[in-house]
């Protein structure tokens, strides 16, 4: 299985780690926006010595209860990040829902969209389908403001699935081709600790949409209740989620922790290879 992400063909016979670069001015302590932008540079810079196959670049927190950011703060956060990395040979995914954003974004130098709106919005299928880029279409059950308040449903991993059906229905109906689309159930996106595992323990079942699917479990806070740790404690449980979801079938896998994930997914490719 192969996935195009604009000049790029990932190979995803083996499992992939997207490392994520946050440029929100409240994950750094902020000395202004060249202090943001440059640790952003530096990190993205790090995430790649460390082994990372692809990078995500995310303007606006998308955390529960997170404020939404504005259009031009977002391209403003985004841009410079991107046209810095100019050059790097590993692609470049945006982590927005906005079409505005995604069209300045890939303009830019980025080849894949990461949309936890799973192009939802007005004018966000036509945005990715002009170019060659790839996409991951996410589910999530409400807004970042209100998701966490009551999820709901009668069978989670059905709902999702289906749900994902539809949005790659509606994206290769666009003209962007199987090739190019990623799914992701969106852990602790509107879902309960149960809801979670849930997805987790039948991650397997997603493979039947024949497309890859990528799992973001880092630092969550799905990791903290089963482990009782702050965020700033959660590196083994990450790496542990993320080496399951691989073995139940995701093809990439979205941290914090690069170096430590790539290390222990090598482990995991000798036991399947050797
Ligand atoms: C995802 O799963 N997640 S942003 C809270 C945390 C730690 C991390 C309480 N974007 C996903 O990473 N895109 C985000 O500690 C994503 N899949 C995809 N495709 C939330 C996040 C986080 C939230």
């Amino acid at each position: 299985m192969q996935l195009h992400c604009g000049a790029f063909k990932i190979d995803l016979t083996r499992p992939k780690v997207m490392g994520i670069v946050n440029v929100t001015p409240d994950s750094f302590s902020d000395g202004g926006r060249y202090d943001s932008f440059s640790s952003a540079i530096d990190h993205a810079h790090q995430l790649i010595a460390d082994g990372a196959d692809m990078l995500d670049i995310g303007g606006e927190s998308t955390r529960p209860g997170a404020a939404e950011v504005g259009e031009q703060e977002e391209l403003d956060r985004v841009l410079p990040v991107i046209e810095g990395l100019r050059g790097i040979n590993v692609p470049i995914s945006i982590d927005t829902w906005k079409p505005a954003v995604m069209r300045a974004a890939l303009r830019a130098g980025a080849t894949m969209v990461n949309d936890v709106n799973a192009l939802q919005a007005e004018g966000a299928i036509p945005a990715v389908a002009a170019t060659g880029a790839a996409v991951c279409l996410m589910h999530k059950q409400g807004t970042p403001q209100s998701m966490q308040q009551r999820p709901d449903y009668d069978d989670v991993v059905r709902e999702v699935s289906d749900f994902l059906q539809q949005r790659i229905a509606a994206a290769v109906a666009a003209g962007i081709g199987q090739e190019r689309i990623v799914i992701d159930p969106g852990f602790g996106f509107g879902k309960t600790l149960a809801h979670n595992i849930a997805l987790l323990r039948e991650l397997d079942s997603f493979s039947a949409l024949a497309v890859p699917v990528l799992a973001g479990m880092s630092r969550k806070s799905m990791l903290g209740a089963i482990t009782g740790r702050d965020v700033s404690d959660r590196l083994a449980a990450s790496v542990a989620a993320a080496m399951l979801a691989v073995q139940r079938g995701a093809s990439i896998v979205r941290v914090h922790d690069v170096r430590e994930t790539v290390d222990a997914l090598k482990i995991l490719n000798a036991l399947n290879e050797g």
